[in-house]
Protein backbone atom coordinates (compact mmCIF):
# COMPACT_ATOMS: atom_id res chain seq x y z
CA UNK A 1 0.00 0.00 0.00
CA UNK A 2 1.31 3.38 -0.62
CA UNK A 3 0.43 7.15 0.73
CA UNK A 4 1.02 10.02 -0.97
CA UNK A 5 1.05 12.99 1.81
CA UNK A 6 0.52 16.26 0.47
CA UNK A 7 1.41 19.58 2.82
CA UNK A 8 0.23 23.27 1.64
CA UNK A 9 1.65 26.70 2.18
CA UNK A 10 4.06 27.29 4.98
CA UNK A 11 4.28 23.59 6.32
CA UNK A 12 7.91 24.03 5.33
CA UNK A 13 8.29 26.34 7.80
CA UNK A 14 7.10 24.40 10.91
CA UNK A 15 8.78 25.14 13.96
CA UNK A 16 10.02 28.62 12.68
CA UNK A 17 7.34 30.27 14.63
CA UNK A 18 3.26 30.33 16.54
CA UNK A 19 4.99 27.50 18.53
CA UNK A 20 2.23 28.36 20.85
CA UNK A 21 -0.31 26.95 18.44
CA UNK A 22 1.51 24.71 15.66
CA UNK A 23 4.56 23.30 18.50
CA UNK A 24 8.11 23.20 17.99
CA UNK A 25 8.64 20.43 15.44
CA UNK A 26 9.63 20.82 12.30
CA UNK A 27 8.82 19.57 8.92
CA UNK A 28 11.34 17.55 8.74
CA UNK A 29 10.44 15.83 11.91
CA UNK A 30 7.02 15.34 10.31
CA UNK A 31 8.15 13.60 7.51
CA UNK A 32 10.71 11.56 9.76
CA UNK A 33 7.36 10.79 12.14
CA UNK A 34 5.07 9.55 9.31
CA UNK A 35 7.97 7.77 7.24
CA UNK A 36 8.57 5.50 10.99
CA UNK A 37 4.80 5.16 11.16
CA UNK A 38 4.39 4.17 7.17
CA UNK A 39 7.46 1.45 7.64
CA UNK A 40 5.84 -0.17 10.85
CA UNK A 41 2.54 -0.60 8.93
CA UNK A 42 3.90 -1.81 5.79
CA UNK A 43 3.10 1.93 3.71
CA UNK A 44 5.24 3.31 1.07
CA UNK A 45 4.88 7.19 1.96
CA UNK A 46 5.65 10.01 -0.62
CA UNK A 47 6.23 13.60 0.52
CA UNK A 48 4.73 16.87 -1.36
CA UNK A 49 4.82 19.87 0.01
CA UNK A 50 3.96 23.11 -2.23
CA UNK A 51 3.34 26.62 -1.72
CA UNK A 52 1.28 26.57 -4.89
CA UNK A 53 -2.22 25.87 -5.28
CA UNK A 54 -1.84 24.69 -9.11
CA UNK A 55 0.78 22.03 -8.33
CA UNK A 56 -1.32 20.82 -5.08
CA UNK A 57 -4.21 20.29 -7.66
CA UNK A 58 -1.41 19.19 -10.53
CA UNK A 59 -0.06 16.73 -8.21
CA UNK A 60 -3.48 15.24 -6.70
CA UNK A 61 -3.97 14.68 -10.30
CA UNK A 62 -1.37 12.95 -10.80
CA UNK A 63 -2.01 10.80 -8.17
CA UNK A 64 -4.84 8.86 -10.25
CA UNK A 65 -4.00 5.38 -10.16
CA UNK A 66 -1.12 5.41 -8.62
CA UNK A 67 -1.35 5.77 -5.05
CA UNK A 68 -4.05 3.82 -2.81
CA UNK A 69 -4.33 6.92 0.05
CA UNK A 70 -3.57 10.39 0.25
CA UNK A 71 -3.17 12.23 3.68
CA UNK A 72 -3.69 16.48 3.15
CA UNK A 73 -2.83 19.60 5.46
CA UNK A 74 -3.85 22.14 2.69
CA UNK A 75 -3.02 24.89 5.23
CA UNK A 76 -4.29 28.21 4.29
CA UNK A 77 -5.79 26.79 1.08
CA UNK A 78 -8.00 24.46 3.06
CA UNK A 79 -10.40 27.61 3.88
CA UNK A 80 -10.46 28.79 0.41
CA UNK A 81 -9.30 26.22 -2.57
CA UNK A 82 -12.53 25.12 -4.28
CA UNK A 83 -10.07 23.53 -7.10
CA UNK A 84 -8.12 21.15 -4.44
CA UNK A 85 -11.86 19.75 -3.28
CA UNK A 86 -12.21 19.54 -6.98
CA UNK A 87 -9.46 17.55 -7.30
CA UNK A 88 -9.59 15.26 -4.76
CA UNK A 89 -13.12 14.70 -5.53
CA UNK A 90 -12.27 13.60 -9.14
CA UNK A 91 -9.52 11.22 -8.66
CA UNK A 92 -12.00 9.46 -5.85
CA UNK A 93 -8.80 8.28 -3.88
CA UNK A 94 -9.43 7.18 -0.37
CA UNK A 95 -8.12 10.87 1.72
CA UNK A 96 -7.71 11.90 5.01
CA UNK A 97 -7.52 15.93 6.44
CA UNK A 98 -4.89 16.85 9.16
CA UNK A 99 -5.37 19.75 10.61
CA UNK A 100 -1.83 20.65 13.44
CA UNK A 101 -4.24 22.87 15.13
CA UNK A 102 -7.71 22.91 15.98
CA UNK A 103 -9.27 24.65 13.08
CA UNK A 104 -12.83 24.64 15.11
CA UNK A 105 -11.50 26.52 18.11
CA UNK A 106 -10.06 29.23 15.96
CA UNK A 107 -11.02 32.00 13.55
CA UNK A 108 -14.01 31.95 11.81
CA UNK A 109 -12.42 31.96 8.41
CA UNK A 110 -10.85 28.63 9.57
CA UNK A 111 -13.71 26.91 10.35
CA UNK A 112 -14.58 25.99 6.58
CA UNK A 113 -12.76 23.24 4.76
CA UNK A 114 -13.44 22.90 1.20
CA UNK A 115 -11.11 20.37 1.11
CA UNK A 116 -12.84 18.26 4.10
CA UNK A 117 -15.63 17.99 2.18
CA UNK A 118 -14.04 15.57 -0.54
CA UNK A 119 -12.25 13.04 2.94
CA UNK A 120 -13.40 10.13 4.42
CA UNK A 121 -11.24 10.98 7.51
CA UNK A 122 -10.55 14.20 9.62
CA UNK A 123 -7.72 14.48 11.86
CA UNK A 124 -8.04 17.70 13.42
CA UNK A 125 -5.99 19.81 16.42
CA UNK A 126 -4.00 16.20 17.06
CA UNK A 127 -0.57 17.79 16.55
CA UNK A 128 2.31 16.05 13.80
CA UNK A 129 0.59 13.15 15.83
CA UNK A 130 -2.19 13.58 13.65
CA UNK A 131 -0.41 12.68 10.76
CA UNK A 132 0.32 8.96 12.25
CA UNK A 133 -2.86 8.53 13.42
CA UNK A 134 -4.08 9.17 10.01
CA UNK A 135 -1.80 6.72 8.44
CA UNK A 136 -3.20 3.82 10.85
CA UNK A 137 -6.72 4.88 10.49
CA UNK A 138 -6.31 5.51 6.62
CA UNK A 139 -5.21 2.10 5.95
CA UNK A 140 -7.74 0.52 7.72
CA UNK A 141 -10.31 2.57 6.23
CA UNK A 142 -8.71 1.08 2.53
CA UNK A 143 -8.92 -2.42 4.06
CA UNK A 144 -12.42 -2.88 4.93
CA UNK A 145 -13.09 -1.06 1.25
O1 LIG B 1 -3.59 23.60 11.70
C1 LIG B 1 -3.20 23.39 10.55
O2 LIG B 1 -2.58 22.37 10.23
C2 LIG B 1 -3.42 24.44 9.46
O3 LIG B 1 -3.73 23.74 8.26
C3 LIG B 1 -2.12 25.20 9.33
C4 LIG B 1 -2.19 26.40 8.38
C5 LIG B 1 -3.41 27.26 8.67
O4 LIG B 1 -3.55 28.26 7.66
C6 LIG B 1 -4.69 26.45 8.73
O5 LIG B 1 -5.76 27.31 9.06
C7 LIG B 1 -4.59 25.36 9.78
C8 LIG B 1 -0.94 27.27 8.50
C9 LIG B 1 0.34 26.54 8.34
C10 LIG B 1 1.47 27.45 8.81
O6 LIG B 1 2.53 26.65 9.15
C11 LIG B 1 3.48 27.18 9.99
C12 LIG B 1 4.57 27.81 9.48
C13 LIG B 1 5.54 28.30 10.34
C14 LIG B 1 5.43 28.12 11.68
C15 LIG B 1 4.33 27.49 12.18
C16 LIG B 1 3.36 27.01 11.34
Amino acid sequence: MNFLIINGPNINMLGLRQPEIYGTDTYNDLVALVTDTCEQHGITPEFFQSNHEGAIVDEIQLAYGKFDGIIINPAAFTHTSVAILDALQTVSIPTAEVHISDITQREEFRQISFAGLACQLHFIGQGLQGYANAVVELKEYIEQL
